[in-house]
């Protein structure tokens, strides 16, 4: 029995679904069409309030599942002013896989691709110093080839279209490491993505959108010069990127971030060499998320 069956489950009468709106029957366990777990839907009525979607998207590998368990994981141990109480258990799930395996020495593997096998999480934060702000935060961890998929072809993947439409906030995730190499397939996925929010968002055409987009730069420690100053990194290797933001949005802001402090190589069963973290040092996780929590 998984985390997820263990919530309680009244039967009766069917729920619509907090993401896509399908009405789903009572006793149902996900939503039918877009996977999203009904436990979440429960909270919600149960909260009273609606809750604010933030979702992280990038391409695929940039290092979202580690970056998002590594962030759920310092909100519950009460880093810098939030408290952070997962709401149900399934809420868990991703921030206990991510930390095993980090501590395993190890990295979690990539994220399937259908929908249904995504970890959700949904925590309440309060900030400490001002006791009247409560958010409740629903974070999904999406695949990126599904990422990738929906915007080549929109509607291939139609709870992402959903997701964005209700997020309240996102979070970019761009590979720091591969844009300070001078690869422009960051800057390009990059581009998409936000060329894709932009039509998911948009109310009128010349209007500045103003939903918070953080944008993240990950891996950053193959890349150290991007902590010193993320949007003057951004502007030159990233500047497909920096300029549809800059004529698009209203608030963006760009932040580097890592995990880990040292990595080894070995190889693994299949004789590929892969990277392992010898040393897990976050640095830059909380401050992308702040932001967001500043703009809402
Ligand atoms: N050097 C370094 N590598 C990292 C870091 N975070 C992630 N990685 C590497 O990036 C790989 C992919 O990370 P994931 O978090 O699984 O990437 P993802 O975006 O969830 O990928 P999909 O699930 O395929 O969408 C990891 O296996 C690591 O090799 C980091 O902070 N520093
Ligand atoms: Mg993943
Ligand atoms: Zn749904």
């Amino acid at each position: 029995m998984t985390a997820m069956d263990t919530t309680t489950i009244t039967s009766g009468a069917p729920l619509p679904c907090l993401i896509c709106e399908t009405q789903n029957p009572g006793e149902a366990i996900v939503c039918g069409n877009c996977f999203a777990p009904m436990a979440l839907i429960r909270e919600a009525i149960a909260q009273d309030r609606d809750p604010c979607i933030t979702t992280v998207i990038g391409d695929s590998n940039v290092g979202k599942t580690v970056y998002l368990g590594m962030l759920l994981d310092m909100l519950s141990k009460r880093a810098d002013n939030f408290d952070a109480v997962p709401k149900g258990a399934y809420s868990v799930n991703l921030q206990h896989t991510v930390i095993s395996y980090l501590q395993e020495r190890r990295f979690p593997p990539k994220t399937a691709v259908e929908a249904d096998q995504w970890h959700w999480a949904y925590y309440q934060i309060f900030d400490r110093l001002d006791d009247s702000k409560i958010y409740d935060l629903v974070m999904p961890d999406m695949a990126g080839e599904a990422i990738a998929a929906e915007v080549a072809a929109p509607s291939t993947f139609t709870i992402i279209r959903s997701l964005l439409e209700k997020s309240s906030g996102a979070i970019l995730l761009v590979d720091a490491a591969l844009a300070g190499a001078g690869s422009s397939q960051p800057d390009f996925f990059a581009l998409k993505l936000m060329s894709y929010l932009d039509g998911v968002l948009s109310c009128k055409k010349n209007k500045k959108l103003p939903t918070p987009v953080a944008i993240v730069l990950s891996k950053a420690d193959y890349s150290p010069d991007c902590f010193d100053n993320p949007r003057a990194f951004a502007e030159t290797n990233l500047n497909r990127l920096w300029n549809i933001c800059d004529n698009r949005f209203e608030h963006f802001e760009f932040f580097a971030t890592s995990v880990v402090g040292a990595l080894g190589y070995g190889s693994d069963e299949f004789d590929n060499v892969v990277p392992y973290p010898l040393h897990v040092a976050p640095r830059g996780i909380l401050e992308p998320f702040e932001w967001i929590l500043s703009k809402l």
